[in-house]
């Protein structure tokens, strides 16, 4: 089971169980894959200001870079049969599709992130190289005013480039998980009702083998 995910992630870059797991059945998954670096129960909540509890969309993004995989268990599903599907789309042939010169200011262009829960903040490459591949790492509510016009040009060219991209929505039903591959495939998803019942729970991972494994 484990090879078979792992060599799922590598290939396709994201594993959609439609299993009926169990907590339990999900906490194994997620310990299979590596160092669970923290679990987040992604469901409405007003108390709080994260974008990930709330009923409006969130846009194309991957999450922190220090995540090498994600995955989400479904609880409940948006009671809407129409809604709450999350969006991937997959980067693997970006350098084929991005010119050499905006592949070298995207590696230069750094996005600012705030550690979750603290205040301090850090700076990651749009695109890092790692063992013959890139690292992406975008997120539409990191950009700033001000970057150069060459910074600004090798951004729209990223964001056209996502934009091309076919988009798989996945709406999970209960007992289903989804595992992808943080550094390759951006996740999203349109807006919820204010009274949707949706709720996700979130792992994040650290996998050493997500990277021997690409
Ligand atoms: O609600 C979703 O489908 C995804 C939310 C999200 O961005 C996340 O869990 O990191
Ligand atoms: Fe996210």
């Amino acid at each position: 089971m484990n090879q078979e995910i792992l060599d799922t992630l590598a290939r396709e870059g994201y594993f959609h169980l439609t299993g009926n797991y169990s907590q339990s059945g999900y906490n194994e998954v997620c310990k299979a894959l590596g160092y669970l670096i923290s679990r987040l129960e992604v469901r409405l909540d007003k108390s709080k200001r994260q974008l990930v509890f709330k009923a409006e969309p969130i846009g194309l993004h991957n999450d922190s870079p220090d995540v090498d995989v994600i995955a989400w268990y479904c609880v409940t599903a948006d009671q809407d049969q129409g809604q709450g599907a999350t969006d991937f789309i997959d980067t693997i042939d970006l350098e084929l599709r991005l010119s050499k010169e905006d592949q070298v200011v995207l590696c230069g262009l750094k996005l600012h992130r705030r550690i979750r829960d603290t205040e301090t903040f850090v700076s990651s490459a749009v695109l890092e190289r790692v063992g013959g591949h890139y690292k992406v790492f975008f997120a539409p509510w990191l950009l700033r005013p001000g970057y150069s016009a060459e910074e600004q040009s090798a951004l729209d060219n990223l964001r056209n480039y996502f934009d091309s991209q076919p988009k798989k929505s996945i709406r999970m039903n209960p007992g289903e998980i989804v595992i992808v591959d943080n550094h390759r495939i951006l996740h999203g998803r349109s807006s919820i009702s204010e009274e949707s019942q949706r709720h996700l729970t979130r792992t994040w991972i650290k996998s050493p083998c997500s990277k021997e494994a690409r």
